[in-house]
């Protein structure tokens, strides 16, 4: 390993920030296709906060003189049949977003680089915060079942799980927050 490939790559969780918003975009429209609009909402407003997730890292890179460099995204495909297998699907992306978050951890900590490894801890509890609601909404999916009777309270369900993590966001605002 070159010791560039030793320190931590803020640019990949950057790039992988806006991979989110990407494909939270794409499986909104998804939704919206299928007259789920309350699932639809609830995926367009956590594309903005993947946004504002994307704007933190910046700001911390740019007043850490740190480059960024942003890459070509890739296509956000969301080829499922069913609400299911969509939410599945986002729960996979969130838990390869929590390695590529731990995995820069751990190299900070390894190369004793503290400023960025205290950075990234709020990072690691938001992801936690992050499984944890996509978890729930599989998990209500799999209660309700996902049968075109059960789409309408699936829909309703979603769009109340998102309204009250908004409001549990709004009722703690993240201390380390950077202006
Ligand atoms: Fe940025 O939290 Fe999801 O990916």
């Amino acid at each position: 390993m070159s010791s560039a490939d030793a320190k931590p790559a803020l640019n990949n969780l950057v790039n992988g920030e806006l991979a989110s918003a990407h494909l939270y975009w794409q499986a909104a429209g998804w939704c919206f296709d299928r007259h789920l609009d309350g699932c639809g909402e609830f995926l367009l407003a956590h594309a903005d906060e993947e946004l504002t997730h994307m704007r933190k890292m910046m700001r911390f890179m740019i007043d850490s003189d740190i480059t960024i460099r942003l890459d070509a995204l890739p296509e956000p495909a969301v080829d499922v049949d069913s609400v299911l297998a969509l939410f599945e699907k986002i729960l996979a992306h969130e838990q390869k977003v929590t390695d590529s978050i731990g995995h820069e951890v751990n190299k900070a900590q390894a190369c004793g680089d503290h400023s960025t490894f205290e950075f990234l801890q709020w990072f690691v509890m938001e992801q936690r915060g992050e499984m944890k609601l996509f978890r729930d909404i599989v998990d209500r999916i799999k209660l309700i079942g996902d049968g075109p009777q059960a789409l309408y309270f699936i829909d309703q369900e979603v769009a109340g799980i998102g309204a009250s993590a908004a409001a549990m966001d709004q009722a703690a605002p993240n201390p380390t927050a950077v202006a």
